[in-house]
């Protein structure tokens, strides 16, 4: 009969100590008064997944706006995944090499993941006076 009395003990002191780290692990001291304790929350929830990832993975943005690629010309490590996104109302794309998006409306993005260093030339294949660089090192 001792063992089943041992049991309920161990188990409802473990529900205890869930139940406190539970408790104090959503108090925060750090709140200030007129701050929402939930926004305070989600907002910290994803700082220590980030910090504990062991893998970098490089990115790198470019814009498409005024009939222009923005920046023209960027230097990435290799392995690096390119983005571009177009901002114009106008379609364009990105074309050269082993570089061929589809065509691109306003707000859309493409992305392109350079693992062979290089110089990597591109245009829009709709306004070939647009002109773009990406180096690979
Ligand atoms: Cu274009």
């Amino acid at each position: 009969m001792e063992p089943f009395t041992r049991t309920g003990t161990y188990l409802g002191a473990l529900a205890t100590a869930v139940a406190l780290a539970a408790a104090s692990a959503c108090a925060d001291p750090s709140a200030g008064p007129g701050t929402p304790p939930q926004a305070e929350h989600q907002m910290s929830m994803p700082a220590p997944a980030a910090a504990a990832s062991v893998q970098t993975v490089a990115v790198s943005a470019v814009a498409i706006s005024g009939f222009a690629y923005v920046p023209a010309a960027i230097t990435v490590p290799a392995g690096t995944t390119v983005t571009w996104r177009n901002d114009d109302s106008a379609r364009h794309d990105v074309s050269g090499g082993p570089l061929r998006s589809p065509l691109l409306s306003q707000g859309a993005t493409w992305s392109y993941t350079f693992a062979t260093p290089g110089t990597y030339s591109y245009i829009c294949s709709v306004h070939p006076n647009m002109k773009g660089t990406v180096t690979v090192r």
